[in-house]
């Protein structure tokens, strides 16, 4: 056999080579892979110098931690969703509450509370922002309601920054557990935030600036809805009247799940929440499936689902 290749023979050979059966899976897919890079790499005529910078973009990328936004910002978090609802389309179980995107800053463990919890401390709000209440129930595919799901919710300050991703938060900062009570029903207290925006310099940002795309994420609230027997959701609210809600960077604003918002509600009823001023409610609703496959119960969501970790 000859050791000089032509492009074609090389990419052959690459795809081919093998000294066990090794997985036919993993095989197909970077055969794809690595065919469609050599073909890309030869059709622009990309140059080494141009090739090498780009690992060193990838290096960067991992090291810093922002793959997570990358996946987001190259729409492939909502491509998945996507082929989740065609799926859940063809088996003719698309109804309930539309899931939306995990995204990369959701952190297990939060504080566990029943039927209330207040997202923020006092210092999240630093004066521009207003209070609002969440309430609403969690209710089964027949409309019924849903005992002690737990709601896990998280959100960012009024910096766009998430607890253990933003420096100078506190462990857990606007991020709680809420268990529905018999009826299914549940509250919560945060505040008006932002949305999020991509750290300012770093390897999402070079990849964005040369794109000529801005990193905003309209305002928007995170859950995971867990309750045996259910299929757990994840999904998200949006917060109207953002400039960035239908040009979120990450795609992932659903119609469905934007709050109506009823301003300068009176706060009695709220004390355990520590309101006693005039705030912001919206009632949201969260409609959970059947659980159909063996893991859609697993409380587990993204990676640590796919780790089995
Ligand atoms: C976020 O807050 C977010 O929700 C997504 C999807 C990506 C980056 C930051
Ligand atoms: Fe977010």
């Amino acid at each position: 056999m000859s050791n000089e290749f032509t492009k074609a023979s090389l990419l052959e050979r690459v795809n081919s080579v093998k000294i066990a059966e090794g997985d036919e899976r993993v095989r197909a897919l970077v055969g794809r892979i690595t065919t469609d890079l050599f073909k890309t790499i030869d059709e622009f005529q990309v140059t080494p110098d141009e090739f090498w910078a780009a690992c060193d973009w990838l290096t960067r990328l991992g090291a810093t931690g922002q793959i997570g936004l990358i996946t987001a910002g190259l729409g492939f978090d909502r491509l998945l969703d996507i082929m989740m609802d065609e799926a859940d389309e063809a088996a003719g179980i698309a109804a309930g509450t539309p899931r939306a995107i995990e995204g990369p800053l959701f952190v297990p463990g939060a504080p566990q509370s029943d039927y209330e919890a207040q997202l923020d401390d006092d210092s999240t709000l630093r004066g521009q922002g207003k209070v609002m209440v969440v309430e609403g129930q969690v209710t089964d595919h027949e409309g019924k309601p849903v005992a002690h799901a737990v709601i896990d919710a998280w959100h960012c300050n009024e910096q766009g920054g998430y607890s253990h991703f933003f420096p100078g938060m506190k462990e857990h900062e606007l991020r709680r557990k809420i268990v529905s009570d018999a009826n299914g029903n549940y509250r919560f207290r945060t505040t008006i935030a932002p949305g999020y925006e991509i750290p300012p310099v770093g390897p999402t940002r070079e990849l964005f600036t040369a794109l000529g795309r801005h990193g905003n994420r309209p305002a928007h609230i995170h859950f995971h809805v867990v309750k045996p027997g259910h299929r757990t959701l994840t999904t998200q609210v949006n917060i109207p009247g953002d400039s960035f809600i239908d040009d979120d960077f990450a795609f992932a604003t659903r119609d469905g799940l934007i709050l109506n918002i009823e301003h300068d509600v009176d706060p009695a009823g709220y004390a355990s929440l520590g309101i006693t001023a005039p705030c912001e409610r919206a009632r949201f609703d969260f409609h959970m499936q059947k659980a159909v496959a063996a893991d859609d119960t697993d409380p587990r969501t993204r990676m640590a689902k796919a780790l089995k970790q």
